[in-house]
């Protein structure tokens, strides 16, 4: 696919960001300065990033708790995310929360609900309002691989398929789920496998190249717009952290590591980049210097940003009916 030199620049912008935005919080984390988990993307920002840079301002994500980049291109501000990190008022939840469940409707982000692959029902109902409302709009789905083997994926999978609803389902196949390999919880070489017991077309695409995934959600966005129903992407990545910032993943064979450094999504980008010609080493790096004062500005926004009150603890829980 060709993509236009301002997209490009867009992908590598959020890349970057996403990257130097929890590394910032892994460092916070290291001192104690969290209040809750920190669950990184570290390795697999390509994916969140390629698949919300290619919807348009109406479509809807059902993010899981990785999807940093999604979070960020939908709107969500540095600012609110490290904030929300520091338990702080300025953050997404107000302080409430600790663990990046988080949407914000405004921004077409459905609330993660924790429970593992429990978004992709929800995002079959959203895309099934869309299609009898006769609207254009495409919602999106992200799991794990691990959240492929729970029963509520099957369900949304299915369900998503009778109906040939507007969903693009995306999946990061980081190989792990928390200590668990892949070859321990399946036995299909590909996750996209599952998608062919349900009728409905896949692809697998290297999960480290953000033009890969971009592309691929940009034919799958086509196809659900055009009425011919979901489409199922793989994304095969490396989870490079541990499960979160808690764990040092010692399970992990060091040698797999070493080798998927070598596929990191942001040189694979700056490579491309500097390859083709489309960015100039100025550009570059006038992007390098936005992000690190976006996220100079963040963490002061957060530091100087209040704790909640105790009783505001109560206060938005609910959705106040109308
Ligand atoms: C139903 C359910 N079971 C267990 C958990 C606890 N849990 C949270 S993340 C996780 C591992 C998820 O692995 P995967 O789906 O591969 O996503 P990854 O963390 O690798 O991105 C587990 C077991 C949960 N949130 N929901
Ligand atoms: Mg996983």
């Amino acid at each position: 696919m060709d993509v236009k030199k301002d997209d490009l620049l867009r992908l590598y912008h959020y890349l970057k960001l996403t990257r130097h935005l929890e590394d910032r919080v892994t460092a916070l984390y290291r001192q104690g300065r969290i209040l809750g988990g920190a669950w990184t993307s570290n390795g697999m920002e390509a994916i969140s990033v390629g698949y919300a840079c290619a919807l348009d301002k109406d479509d809807v994500i059902a993010p899981y708790f990785r999807d940093m980049g999604a979070f960020l291109v939908r709107g969500i501000t540095p600012k609110m995310i490290m904030a929300h990190y520091l338990g702080k008022k300025g953050g997404v939840t107000g302080g409430k929360e600790g663990n990046v469940h988080v949407g914000d409707i405004r921004l077409g982000i459905l609330g993660y609900p924790s429970h593992l692959a429990d978004n992709y029902p929800v995002a079959v109902g959203v895309a099934l309002s869309f299609k009898i409302r006769g609207e254009k709009r495409v919602v999106t789905a992200c799991t794990g691989d691990g959240g492929t083997s729970r029963g509520d994926f099957h369900e949304a999978m299915n369900m998503a398929s009778v109906w040939k609803v507007p969903v693009v389902f995306f999946c990061n196949n980081n190989q792990y789920a928390y200590s668990t390999p892949l070859r321990l919880q399946m036995a299909i070489k590909n996750v996209a496998e599952r998608a062919l017991a349900y009728g409905m077309p896949s692809e697998t695409v290297d999960g480290n190249d953000v033009i890969a995934v971009y592309s691929a959600a940009k034919r799958a966005y086509d196809r659900a717009r055009a009425g011919k129903g979901p489409t199922f992407i793989e994304c095969k990545t490396m989870r490079m952290h541990g499960h979160s910032e808690h764990d040092a993943a010692k399970y992990v064979p060091r040698e797999l590591l070493e080798e998927w450094k070598k596929n990191d999504p942001l040189i694979n980008m700056e490579r491309y980049l500097t390859s083709n010609k489309v960015a100039t080493p100025e550009e570059m790096g006038s992007i390098d210097k936005r992000v690190r004062e976006e996220i100079e500005e963040a963490e002061e926004f957060a530091e100087k940003s209040p704790l909640p009150d105790g009783k505001e603890a109560l206060e938005g829980v609910y959705a106040t009916p109308v």
